[in-house]
């Protein structure tokens, strides 16, 4: 495996490269989650990319974008275990040479949830994935349903600017008790971590409530939200959703996404399920 952190190198190396390429975008401090990415690429594809940038551009806030893990030594190990063929780690300067003048923008589903919390924050997301989509050039490109508005910012992007690249979608990998894997658990002191398992289980309560008919989106806001009233968490939002328009939901027949975010301490969490029709 091969890490190449400038633009005319992971060129070179992908013009050389077998299709077709399959590619997973990362901000590094990878886990297994973003394994199962690579692995689901490496089913389906000749040549797997795996790149990892922290992108400043996506962070609304600098003190998490400085105290955001760094570590490409261990996750080019990781990414090569599971079976990447190349890794595209460039520095912020590379990237950004000097101020952007051009953003992608994806007003339409970016209103409500994390688009709400987090000003700025898609934008940065859908600018990032364009340039590297433009630099890899891949046939394939994976997602984790984790980030279910993302996924849904990357899938209309793709569609409305003329993408010749397939976005395929990875469900959510999660810890035994539920908690979904993420870059920022590592950050949850022991009693912190123990509480944060709480997001899944109001999910899960939600979920149960819309398996056993009912429809009424503030019954289950307001049920399954009771087991997030802990004096340590502070609930972002925890909300229903269509997950095509990515609006809230007030019925909750499905096809319904339930979405949560928290906050513990200094850490931000998110999560949803999907339930299906
Ligand atoms: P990052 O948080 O590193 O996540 C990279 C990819 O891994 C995303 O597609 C994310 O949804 C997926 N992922 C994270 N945790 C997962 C889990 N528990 N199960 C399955 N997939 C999981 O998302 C980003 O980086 C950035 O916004 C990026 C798209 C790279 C643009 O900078």
């Amino acid at each position: 495996m091969t890490v190449e952190q400038s633009i005319a190198g992971i060129r070179r190396a992908l013009a050389e490269s077998p299709r077709p390429v399959g590619f997973v975008p990362t901000m590094g401090a990878l886990h297994a989650g973003h394994a199962r990415l690579i692995e689901v690429a490496r089913d389906q594809s000749q040549t797997v990319v795996v790149s990892i940038f922290v992108n400043p551009l996506q962070f609304d806030q600098a003190a998490d974008y400085e105290q955001y893990q760094r570590s490409l030594d261990t996750d080019a190990a990781l990414a090569e275990n599971n079976g990447a063929h190349l890794v595209f780690a460039p520095t912020a300067a590379e990237i950004y040479p000097g101020p952007a003048k051009t953003f992608v923008e994806v007003p339409g589903l970016t209103g409500h949830f994390c688009g709400a919390s987090r000003p700025g924050h898609f934008r940065g997301v859908a600018t990032i994935v364009a340039k590297l989509f433009h630099i890899v050039q891949p046939d394939l490109a994976l997602f984790g349903e984790k980030d279910a508005q993302q996924l849904a910012v990357i899938h209309a992007m793709v569609r409305d600017l003329n993408f010749p690249i397939t976005v395929v979608p990875v469900p959510t990998v999660r810890e035994p008790d539920g908690l979904a894997l993420s870059s920022r658990n590592s950050r949850l002191r022991p009693a912190e971590r123990r509480i944060a398992v709480r997001l899944y289980q109001a999910l899960a309560r939600a979920q149960q409530l819309i398996g056993a008919g009912e429809r009424d989106a503030r019954k289950i806001r307001q049920e399954a939200g009771a087991l997030l009233l802990q004096p340590a968490i502070a609930v972002d939002y925890f909300d229903l959703a269509n997950p095509k328009t990515m609006l809230p939901a007030s019925d909750a027949t499905p096809p319904v996404l339930i979405m949560g975010a928290i906050r513990i301490g200094q850490t931000r969490l998110i999560d949803n399920v999907l339930c299906q029709a």
